[in-house]
């Protein structure tokens, strides 16, 4: 616990994600640098086999598109229309190169394949493959700053969320753009979406429009939802 407790000291005084209820809150207060130490011991989600995949509803938004939606996207309608390719990526924030990511760039970078299970707050689970880029792998192109705590995830719909940098720099947090086998379909998020495979489905951010690294937690409102739920 001594060095733990002297990871934890940069973090003192800081703004944090409330808590709803949650006690083992470490990650919160810990930075890139903090993180990157206890990386080694980080635990994997179950991983299952083709066998496994089952039928996969898609949920909240489907098409943000859509101009009938109130978070109707004409950018995105556009990007859509072209079939993804003037799509890109923003990193930003707390970086040494801030930059921006086609989806051919994001293809060109190692990728990892993972069939995992999707558990819904609503209660319902699927199994799907996934194929994608770590963030981790991203985040070392622009390179992150040591001081860095958060990583905020902007979507087209309006949707957001934001993960810890222990979640950030897990193998199986990545930005995919295959599902079973197949370009990422529209109701499931095209042409990118987060996995965060230890946490609930709602921190696996569809339609990613941008990503920002930052110091301080960004309140992004209660969505109801902890912001931190473990699986
Ligand atoms: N942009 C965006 N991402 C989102 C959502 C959303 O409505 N918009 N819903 C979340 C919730 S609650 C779940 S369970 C999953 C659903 O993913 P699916 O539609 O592929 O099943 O996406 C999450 N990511
Ligand atoms: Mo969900």
């Amino acid at each position: 616990m001594g060095s733990l407790g002297a990871l934890l000291l940069p973090g003192c005084g800081k703004k944090v994600p409330p808590t709803y209820g949650n006690i083992l809150r470490m990650g919160d207060a810990l930075t890139y640098n903090a993180h990157r130490t206890l990386l080694p011991g980080q635990v994997l989600a179950p991983e299952y086999t083709a066998a496994d995949i089952s039928s996969f509803p898609a949920t909240g938004t489907t098409n943000p598109g859509d101009p009938s939606l109130r978070t109707y996207s004409k950018e995105y309608e556009a990007f859509q229309q072209t079939a993804f390719t003037h799509w890109k990526l923003p990193i930003e924030g707390k970086v040494k190169r801030p930059g921006a990511f086609t989806l051919a760039d994001l293809k060109a970078l190692p990728s990892r394949t993972q069939i995992t299970r999707h558990l819904c707050e609503e209660g319902w689970s699927a199994i799907a493959e996934w194929t994608g880029v770590p963030l981790s792998v991203v985040l070392q192109q622009v390179g992150v700053l040591p001081t860095a705590r958060f990583v905020n995830f902007y979507a087209y719909d309006g949707y957001m969320e934001s993960i810890d940098m222990l979640d950030a720099m897990h193998p199986q947090t990545i930005l995919a753009y295959v599902m079973n086998g197949r370009e990422l379909p529209l109701q499931h998020g095209a042409p990118v979406r987060l996995r965060v495979e230890r946490q609930v489905g709602y921190k696996s951010v569809k339609y990613l429009q941008r990503i920002v690294v930052s110091d301080e937690f960004v309140d992004m409102g209660d969505t109801g939802w902890s912001w931190y739920v473990g699986i």
